[in-house]
């Protein structure tokens, strides 16, 4: 298959919630036809990069996920089912993204925002920024603001990475911030922000240091810090 086809099919794949070839997909007859994970080991043994197979696949087929979600094709099964796939094909692509991991480069905390359950960004983010060379403690999703700020404390983590995908829970992330400020730890962290519904300008407004379209955007961006 080539690889524009391949790609496409994983997005596709996504998209239908279909893990292998066992799942009978949407319309019950894909029985027997490659899922995520039998494309996403067909892709990387056809030399596909993992940051491409992420990038031009996984992510455009959870965007339209959301885009049905939105406009009601869709139902939260739905989207469980392409959650889980996705958790599926990053099982496998993790040991590639992990495979040129340097050390060294400073504690990381990463957390999903209080109220706010996403995290297949946040575990991108979390292997990306590991395979990196940065000591990552993952605090998970629905973290409370004074438990993310008592990481930095307890850690001296030089970076925070906080996530959030809903538009009711991105005002957590200027919560954290305005909660390091009074602790007299602002200085200490350099506050990374992103998830679908954030933006650069939103980042600016509240104070953020570092605004990440997505996890190798925070790499970019933190190695010319
Ligand atoms: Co939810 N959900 N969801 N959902 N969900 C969205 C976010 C939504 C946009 C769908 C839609 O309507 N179009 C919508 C939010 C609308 C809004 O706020 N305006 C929505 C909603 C409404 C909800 C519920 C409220 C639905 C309900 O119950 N009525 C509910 C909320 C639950 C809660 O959190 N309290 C809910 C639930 C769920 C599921 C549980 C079913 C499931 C999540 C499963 C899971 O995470 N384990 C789910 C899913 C899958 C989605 C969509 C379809 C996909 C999200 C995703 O995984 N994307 C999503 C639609 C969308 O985003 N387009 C949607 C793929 C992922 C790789 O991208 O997370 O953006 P993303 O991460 C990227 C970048 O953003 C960036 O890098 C990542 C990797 O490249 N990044 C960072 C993210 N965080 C970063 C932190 C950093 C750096 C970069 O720090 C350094």
């Amino acid at each position: 298959m080539e690889e524009k086809e391949l790609l496409e099919k994983i997005r596709e794949n996504v998209i239908s919630g279909r893990i292998d070839q066992e799942d009978e997909g949407l319309e019950g007859d894909m029985e027997g036809q490659p899922g995520v994970t039998e494309l996403v080991e067909q892709a990387i043994e056809n030399k596909i990069s993992a940051d491409k197979i992420l990038s031009e696949a996984i992510n455009p087929g959870m965007e339209e996920v959301g885009k049905r979600y939105e406009n009601g094709d869709f139902l939260i099964p739905d989207m469980l089912a392409a959650a889980e796939c996705v958790g599926e094909a990053t099982k496998i692509l993790k040991p590639l993204l992990l495979e040129n991991a340097a050390e060294g480069k400073g504690k990381f905390i990463l957390a999903t925002v209080e109220g706010d359950l996403h995290d297949i960004g946040k575990n991108i983010v979390s292997t990306i920024v590991t395979g990196a060379g940065f000591d990552i403690t993952d605090l998970g999703v629905g973290v409370k603001a004074e438990k993310i700020v008592e990481a930095v404390k307890n850690s001296g983590a030089k970076y925070l990475g906080l996530s959030a995908l809903l538009t009711t829970t991105m005002g957590r992330m200027q919560e954290v911030i305005e909660m390091l400020e009074k602790e007299g730890l602002r200085q200490q962290v350099k506050v990374l922000v992103g998830g679908a519904p954030v933006t650069a300008e939103y980042a600016k407004k509240i104070g953020a240091d570092i605004y990440c379209d997505d996890a190798f955007d925070a790499i970019h961006k933190l190695e010319k810090t």
